[in-house]
């Protein structure tokens, strides 16, 4: 069990007001444990182990891990994050629960926090996860993963840059921001593209750049000139699933991820170095602090801050969601650098073919639920990822909507695009359908072209939600 945001909470109370708050936690815990007739250690200042016979672990889901909720009101009380984390480990030996119990309480982590997971030999369940992803103020982390990823590019032979599937200009421009990292460290940076539309015009921006030739490549010509030397940076995602070639993943010895999603249970598995942050914005923000510790004597150019500064704006919906305090220092560090505010405009005029598709997307949604709206495609229009996603968070704008789904067919499947404003975490529903992401954006894709047996799905995992979510 973790006490999450340990350090954060601590420093900002006095020091009568953080022992009252550490004995309650103490007695929170130590009485959670006795429900079971269990044991608990504190193992570090921040961390608790509990022991218990397995009987019992179907009364503490059955109360749905009743010390998150706990602790949660302890938290509002002092208007501070304190939040839990659980792990747990069950159906295995003793040694074997206790790696399971690691590895679970990682996930919960990972997925921000606030939290139970369980892992047994075959899955993840998880339970609770309400809490915002709070910001964490201190950068020790960013330092020490520039640092790292910096030797990294140093003793390699070149590095090349990967997206997701359907790359977005988070992926896009964060790796952008990074290649010049790359190449001032004498190093030669690539970045695989695929055919998204949602990058073109950017790409195109990049083609007619005369230091940038050669840049971008496909998948098939990184298959060609990848070594077991070089560097593979992982961008905006950790699911090789995601990858548009994760091959690649078996052709080199370095391979590294730079992430802000929620973990999910795929994680790629050969990484050298990680740098996972669910509370950071958008992957660009992240790029962005790491650029100004990896000291370059040459600076970031205006074109590679307007690319950065497209990821962030993409992911925050324009400075709305998931901004922080760190968020508007990573603007206000590119906006010094020559950031052109008027050219990121120009980048989101969209014709007006599509303009009107979305926009009769939006007129077909009805409301699926209390606060939430689905629309339902029975064809796809062009360039219907992008279209499908601007659609749902337009949808947010409307009065009283906290949540948008579209529902459209795409090849032999069903796509989902979710949208949510925060206070309904949309991951938690598409993920009951296979799908994926955090808890404002996440999708699904299912094996099925019947979109309205999908939409009968989607009824039910928002209604199965809520139910988990009613005491709250
Ligand atoms: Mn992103």
């Amino acid at each position: 069990m973790n006490i999450d945001n340990y350090d954060e909470v601590f420093q900002k109370l006095d020091d009568s007001e953080s022992q009252q708050a550490l004995s309650k936690l103490h007695k929170y815990i130590s009485e959670w444990a006795q429900e079971s007739k269990g044991v608990m250690k504190k193992a570090e200042r921040d961390r608790y182990l509990v022991f218990f016979e397995h009987q019992y672990l179907k009364d503490y889901i059955n109360k749905k891990f009743s010390l998150l909720e706990e602790v949660r009101a302890l938290g509002e009380e002092l208007k501070m994050p304190i939040s839990v984390s659980i792990g747990v480990g069950a159906s295995g030996n003793i040694h074997e629960n206790d790696a399971y119990a690691r590895a679970a309480l990682d996930m919960a982590l990972g997925r921000g926090g606030d939290q139970a997971a369980i892992k047994d030999a075959s899955q993840y369940n998880f339970y609770g996860g309400i809490a915002k992803d709070y910001e964490r103020s201190t950068r020790v982390k960013t330092r020490s993963f520039a640092e790292a990823l910096k030797d990294f590019i140093a003793n390699s032979d070149k590095v090349i840059f990967m997206g997701h599937q359907s790359l977005d200009y988070d992926a896009f421009g964060a790796a952008l921001g990074l290649q010049r990292a790359v190449r001032t460290l004498g190093k030669e940076p690539y970045i695989v593209v695929d055919s998204s539309p949602a990058i073109s015009k950017m790409a195109e921006e990049v083609t007619a750049i005369e230091e940038y030739r050669g840049m971008l490549i496909s998948p098939e010509i990184a298959r060609d000139i990848i070594t077991m030397n070089t560097l593979l940076v992982v961008m905006d995602t950790h699911r090789p699933s995601m990858l548009p070639d994760s091959d690649l993943l078996e052709k080199t010895t370095k391979v590294v991820v730079i992430d802000h999603h929620r973990r999910s249970t795929d994680f790629i598995s050969n990484v050298s170095l990680v740098y996972h942050e669910p509370y950071a914005s958008s992957t660009c923000e992240m790029a962005t602090e790491i650029l100004q510790y990896i000291d370059n004597d040459k600076k970031i150019t205006p074109f590679e801050s307007k690319a950065l500064y497209t990821g962030i704006l993409m992911d925050t919906k324009n400075f709305s969601v998931k901004t922080g305090v760190r968020t508007f220092e990573a603007a206000s560090y590119l906006r010094r650098y020559g950031l052109n505010t008027q050219e990121v405009r120009k980048l989101f005029n969209m014709d007006k073919d599509a303009y009107v598709n979305r926009a009769e997307i939006i007129k077909n949604s009805a409301c699926v639920a209390d606060k939430m709206l689905v629309s339902v495609c029975e064809e796809a229009y062009p360039d219907m990822k992008v279209i499908s996603s601007q659609a749902a968070d337009e949808m947010l704008n409307l009065a009283g909507i906290q949540a948008a789904f579209v529902i459209y067919p795409m090849d032999d499947e069903t796509y989902i695009s979710a949208r949510s404003l925060g206070t309904i975490n949309v991951q938690v529903i598409v993920e009951k359908l296979g799908g994926g992401g955090h808890a404002t954006v996440a999708g699904a894709q299912v094996a099925s072209r019947d979109t309205e047996a999908v939409l009968e799905q989607l009824e039910n995992a928002i209604q199965e939600y809520l139910e988990e979510n009613e005491k709250n």
